[in-house]
């Protein structure tokens, strides 16, 4: 078994715990699930520089990143540095992140937020939208054509925008469709590890204009920024570069000043 087949086999285990804990009425009621949500594809259209910045504390390729900040910080921080929106991973085991880190950068900014989240099941959606967030990740990877349809669909219904997530070019033939606002290209494959810059530039070409391109992963200067945008590029998302000092907000002003 790979690690995201493990990640994917767990993840099934916790959710089916989840929905026997706080049933779906539940999280209808939460006081966030009405609001209005904030837009991530426009800011990246209309920003010449288009930080997606991650919270992200470890993950299975880097074990620990920073343990020491705390999200609502974070987010504050990246606010202030100016970027376009925030991903917060909401994953415990792999990434020691929560439901409850999403609620705090929600209470701390008024940017986007992105529910990084491996997503297999209807229920996820439905948490994210409860715990403040505007947008969600689909995996092309772990997910069937007609599963990413039936969730970009669902979050669409809540007006939650879609970031479609793909590491080649058959995951993103499999998936194209008009329910999708962005399309990620994944640096890094997530079933060994290896990051190359050179995947968003091989694919960019075969993602349809009309979609908002991301490149996510392993982006850790400027340069690798200005490299990508000729392709097409008007969002990057980025974790590690951020959170591997003391002040990741700092950290991010770099990019944007
Ligand atoms: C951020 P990095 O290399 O800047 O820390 O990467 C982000 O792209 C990465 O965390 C990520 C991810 C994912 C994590 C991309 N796709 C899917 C978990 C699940």
């Amino acid at each position: 078994m790979n690690i995201l087949d493990q990640i994917v086999a767990d993840k099934r285990i916790e959710v089916n715990l989840r929905k026997q804990l706080i049933p779906i009425t539940q999280l209808e009621q939460s006081v966030l699930f009405n609001r209005e949500t904030y837009s991530l594809s426009n800011k990246l259209k209309n920003s010449t520089t288009g930080i997606i910045a991650e919270h992200k504390r470890r993950s299975p390729s880097k074990l620990v990143i920073n343990q020491n900040l705390n999200v609502f910080d974070v987010a504050k921080g990246y606010q202030k540095a100016g970027v376009c929106g925030i991903s917060v991973l909401t994953d415990a085991k792999y990434f020691g992140g929560s439901l409850d880190d999403l609620l705090t950068a929600r209470a701390s900014c008024n940017l986007p937020l992105l529910r990084k989240e491996f997503i297999i099941d209807e229920y996820q959606i439905m948490e994210a939208k409860a715990y403040g967030a505007d947008v969600i990740l689909l995996i092309a990877a772990i997910l069937t054509r007609d599963e990413i349809k039936r969730f970009s669909q669902l979050a669409k219904s809540f007006n939650l925008e879609v970031l479609l997530e793909v590491h080649n070019e058959e995951e993103l033939h499999k998936s194209i469709m008009p329910s999708l606002d962005m399309l990620g290209i994944n640096n890094r494959n997530l079933k060994t590890f290896d990051v190359s810059l050179e995947n968003s530039k091989t694919l960019s070409e075969l993602i349809p204009n009309h979609f908002v391109k991301v490149s996510e992963s392993g982006i850790s200067s400027i340069e690798a920024i200005k490299e990508l945008q000729p392709y097409g590029y008007k969002g990057f998302l980025i974790g590690e570069n951020f959170m591997k000092t003391d002040d990741a907000g700092k950290n991010a002003e770099e990019f944007i000043k």
